[in-house]
């Protein structure tokens, strides 16, 4: 039984992997960053930070952060770009740019999943397996369609909107980056982009490959900075907001906003119900669960957080799952072999601390993996709260780690009921050997995005985004597009 596994220091145990680290050395850091803008790299004029390796603590580079004058200056440059280059240029043209930087993403492949792991904490095999070929995707995806904005379901001629805001977190920082730039670009806009305070370096990365695209100067500008310098972008002569974070920020952006003529898509949290009936294939089940909520140490807005299993089946199901999770590697990013990588910051071990004490203390029963967990850097061990209830805050909260709340229900109805019962609802998963059932419960969910017997599969044509205070707005496919477009005069 799972309660006698005993912890194991790595290297110890028969059939134990050797260590296989990623080279560091693919990567050349500079010791420090400037802002990227007008094609160029500048000082910031707000206080510089450093960015860290969450999961050793070690300092990576220093980063320029920009203040209100530096943001006016990256959305001046965005603007002349705009008026006189990338508005003007012939869609195929733009395509052109699209495909060199997509092909140049899969060239730089493996430094940027070197740089996004250093820099997030993320396991290799996910930035280099999972990230980077979805963020070359994009590009190539949102190329295409430069030529062919008039079959995007805005009549013939549609017009871009001008200058985007841009503002991305941490959890995917180039996957995010690529969601917001290139429907953007392809729509004929230019952009102005923030990343996330503790992982801008990938964003850096990109600014160096749009340079040796020849990208003209302008088209996309990179602030770095805190908070403040996404404010600043915010309340800057944007024509359009794009915003992907936590819902407590979009709310403030979207109180921002209001009463301008700024287009505002908000991209925020969730609470994703993962459905188990009795009779789906368990081992699928059990993959799709640990896949669902563990990936990314569950720093995904649309994690299967929480469970929802059948009770015939819970016990068996989460003895499985215990047993299961016992054999996740926990480590060093950089390690080929690892499974679960380092939590993003030290602020955010603690949110996730302070929640799953909180669950503990409402009742909820809980059960961590053994894992050998490093000195240094911000760590979780895997985690599963059983004995749930509804109104539990973990059963409630986005807690943004690698953190399971398992909840049971008896009939489809209660299924649907506790799935929905969130104020959120960005993506929901069943697992089910019954088409039909997976069709009609399905159909019954208030969530975006609906996987059936998967989980976290992405793709640049079909879109995603949620309802409720998910927030509003698509990426990806035809609809991410409509996001940066006004129809055409006719
Ligand atoms: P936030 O704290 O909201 O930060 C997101 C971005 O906004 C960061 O760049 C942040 O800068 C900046 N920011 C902070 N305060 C701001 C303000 N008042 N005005 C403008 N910008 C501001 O979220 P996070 O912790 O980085 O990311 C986690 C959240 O993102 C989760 O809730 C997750 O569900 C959500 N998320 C949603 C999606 C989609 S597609 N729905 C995808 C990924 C993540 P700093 O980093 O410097 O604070």
């Amino acid at each position: 039984m799972t309660k006698d596994i005993q912890p194991q220091a790595p290297g110890t145990g028969f059939l134990d992997y050797a260590p296989a680290p990623e080279s560091r050395d693919v990567v050349r850091l500079r010791s420090s960053y400037g802002l990227f803008i007008d094609g160029e790299w500048v000082d910031g004029h707000g206080a510089p930070f450093t960015t860290i390796d969450p999961a050793t603590e070690e300092r990576l580079a220093d980063i320029a952060s920009a203040d209100d004058a530096d943001v006016a200056l990256a959305v001046a440059a965005a603007r002349r770009a705009y008026d006189r280059v990338w508005s003007r240029m012939a869609g195929g043209d733009r395509g052109k740019y699209l495909f060199r930087i997509a092909r140049l993403i899969q060239e730089r492949a493996r430094e940027l999943a070197v740089a996004e792991s250093l820099d997030n904490g993320k396991p290799i095999k996910e930035s280099r397996d999972v990230d980077v070929p979805l963020v070359a995707a994009w590009f190539f995806y949102y190329a295409g369609w430069a030529d062919k904005l008039d079959y995007a379901g805005l009549g013939a001629n549609p017009r871009p909107l001008g200058v985007a805001g841009q503002v991305i977190p941490w959890n995917f920082p180039l996957l995010m980056l690529a969601w917001k730039i290139a429907p953007a670009l392809a729509a004929g806009n230019t952009v102005v982009l923030k990343p996330a305070e503790t992982t801008p370096l990938t964003a850096l990365l990109f600014a160096d490959i749009c340079q040796q695209a020849d990208l003209p100067a302008g088209v996309v500008n990179i602030v770095t900075g805190a908070g403040t310098t996404g404010q600043a972008l915010v309340r800057a002569e944007v024509d359009k907001v794009a915003f992907t974070g936590s819902t407590a920020v979009g709310r403030e952006i979207a109180k921002a906003v209001a009463g301008t003529r700024k287009k505002v898509t908000l991209e925020l949290g969730g609470k994703a119900a993962n459905i188990v009936f009795d009779d789906a294939p368990m081992d699928q089940a059990i993959e799709g669960v640990v896949n669902g909520i563990f990936f990314n140490q569950g720093h995904v807005c649309c994690a299967g957080s929480r469970l929802l299993v059948q009770e015939s089946i819970h016990d068996e199901f989460i003895d499985r799952l215990k047993q299961r999770l016992t054999t996740l590697r926990v480590g060093s990013p950089l390690d080929k072999n690892t499974d679960v990588g380092a939590i993003n910051s030290a602020e955010q071990l603690d949110r996730i601390r302070r929640l799953s004490d909180l669950g503990e203390a409402e009742g909820a029963e809980r059960w961590s993996a053994p894992c050998v967990i490093p000195d240094k850097g911000f760590w979780f061990a895997p985690t599963i709260f059983t004995s749930v209830s509804t109104s539990s805050t973990i059963a409630r909260e986005e807690i943004f780690g690698p953190v399971l709340s398992v909840l049971t229900f008896r009939t489809p109805g209660e299924a649907i009921a506790k799935a929905n019962n969130t104020p959120y609802g960005l993506s929901a998963g069943i697992w089910s050997d019954k088409g039909s059932k997976i069709l009609a419960v399905a159909d019954r969910l208030r969530a975006g995005v609906v996987w059936a017997n998967t989980f976290n599969r992405f793709d640049p044509a079909s879109p995603f985004g949620g309802y409720k205070e998910s927030g509003y707005g698509r990426e990806g496919g035809r609809h991410g597009l409509a996001a940066y477009l006004k129809a055409g005069a006719r």
